[in-house]
């Protein structure tokens, strides 16, 4: 920007002398259009330059998932600090950087990657309990950021709903909807920059030259080369992640299928899978935890409703035969609420699934049956964004961190009982908000061409699909 700025100057000066020697010759005159029009070319390339760092960046996520297929390693961090593929890549006249700042506790204000948006609290989605934890935030601006993103006008307490902002010397309009960018949380009482996103004044992430160079230009910043963020270190919204295990593949959703789709699943043996469709005839599942009860069920003998042809009596007394239980993949879903009262079927004996049985096949089974939202990876969450969710003590956050550098990446999410602290009944209210993998990116490519001083910067969040990469937002600063 401060490059544009300078060679409009220049063209200023060459003017002015012009001018003032009353020499204004065509010659001359030719000599700044071409300039101006040179610095707009640069410009407009520069743009493409860095447009292409933007597609180089999906080129790498998505090489990483297809090496991640071949390998089943269960997570590659390498996308988030990859100079090799980000840092000065040529192109034509010029060359582009993937660049990023510091997110969580990072401690460098650059790096050459993308980050993940797994790794935060999604604004969008945690609760005011949650949002309670986040350093920075106090219990007013928590109340005000629920008022702000929910939908009904009630003012929660210390919280301001649309009366507030009406009231205002200059009123606003209270959006009573998730928040669609990081800046809109200016908009909400309470809430300025200098809180939430620190000495990053025009909340991009990185460190600009103007918030780098203490008080000489706003903001004020302390002038160290060192990005202090605020509240924004810990927070982003609109995370997502694909329900697919290592290889790409869709995972079977364990309380609807059937013993043949269970069977699919690596190491999962026949065996257990008729043993997880009959255990439902008992027992309803809800998360692939719960695979831990499944037990051995028998039908319970001499009750009237066992016939099965019998469809009109209350849905919680009809039973399925035995036979039948293979065969019940696609619209079961009332018999399993059904049979959590007693349907005709009891579990018998111990449990058929231990930890590590599970453990050896959790990635291909899922308890979810929609879209994976409002996720924190436990692979790249720091420990503040753990201590956050459901259940999730400082001490239980710290053991996921040290557990995942001293053993590895969590290879699915029932790894999680090896951690301190927690047992099965913490993961099961833990699951539904966590993920092994990334799925949305904030990519931050940066365009330059040679012996020019045209930089542009574009910066956009992608979410991978099912063909390709979604774009959910795109931001470009003239
Ligand atoms: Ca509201
Ligand atoms: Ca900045
Ligand atoms: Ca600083």
């Amino acid at each position: 920007m401060s490059g544009a700025r300078g060679s409009v100057l220049i063209v200023v000066l060459w003017t002015s002398v012009l001018l003032g020697i009353g020499a204004i010759s065509v010659l001359h005159a030719t000599t700044v259009d071409v300039r101006v029009s040179g610095n707009y070319g640069d410009r407009v390339q520069a743009r493409w330059l860095a447009l292409a760092g933007v597609e180089k960046a999906k080129a790498v996520l998505y090489r990483d998932e297809q090496r991640r297929r071949e390998s089943r390693a269960p997570f590659d961090p390498s996308v988030f600090s990859s100079p090799s593929d980000f840092r000065e890549q040529k192109l034509g006249r010029g060359q582009f950087d993937v660049i990023r700042g510091p997110a969580g506790d990072e401690l460098d204000s650059k790096y050459y990657g993308v980050i993940d948006l797994e790794r935060f609290v999604d604004l969008n989605v945690a609760s005011a309990q949650e949002l309670g934890k986040i350093p920075g935030l106090t219990p007013d601006m928590v109340a005000a950021l629920i008022d702000w993103r929910d939908s009904d006008s009630t003012v929660s307490a210390q919280g301001a709903e649309a009366d507030y902002y009406r009231g205002l010397a200059f009123p606003r309009r209270i959006a009573n909807a998730p928040f669609e960018s990081l800046l809109d949380v200016l908009r909400v009482r309470g809430i300025d920059v200098q809180s939430f996103f620190g000495e990053d004044a025009n909340a991009n992430g990185l460190l600009d030259p103007s918030e780098n160079d203490g008080d000489k230009t706003a903001p004020l910043d302390n002038g160290d080369g060192v990005l202090e963020l605020g509240v924004s270190r810990w927070v982003a919204f609109g995370t997502g992640a694909q329900n697919t295990n290592a290889a790409g593949e869709a995972r079977v959703d364990v309380k609807t299928a059937d013993a043949a789709d269970l069977g699919t699943v690596d190491g999962l043996s026949a065996d257990l899978a008729q043993s997880i469709a009959d255990y439902r005839q008992a027992q309803s599942i809800s998360t692939i935890v719960d695979l831990l009860d499944v037990k051995r069920v028998e039908e319970v003998q001499n009750r009237s409703s066992s016939r099965a042809s019998s469809g009109r009596g209350r849905s919680g007394g009809r039973s399925r035969g035995r036979n039948n239980s293979g065969n019940n993949s696609a619209n079961n879903s009332g018999n399993n609420n059904a049979s959590s009262n007693n349907s005709g079927w009891r579990t018998v004996g111990g449990n058929l699934i231990d930890q590590d049985t599970l453990i050896g096949f959790a990635d291909g089974v899922t308890g979810r049956s929609a879209d994976v939202r409002g996720v924190v990876n436990v692979n790249t969450a720091s420990a503040v964004v753990l201590a956050t969710l459901p259940g999730v003590t400082e001490a239980i956050a710290q053991a996921i961190v040290e557990r995942r550098q001293t053993d590895g990446w969590f290879r699915n999410e029932i790894e999680l009982l090896e951690v301190d602290g927690l047992d099965k009944n913490k993961l099961k209210t833990l699951i539904p908000r966590i993920v092994i993998r990334s799925g949305t990116y904030r990519v931050i490519a940066e365009g330059r061409v040679d012996r020019s001083s045209a930089v542009r910067r574009v910066e956009v969040i992608v979410r991978r699909a099912l063909d390709g990469f979604e774009t959910l937002s795109y931001r470009e600063d003239l």
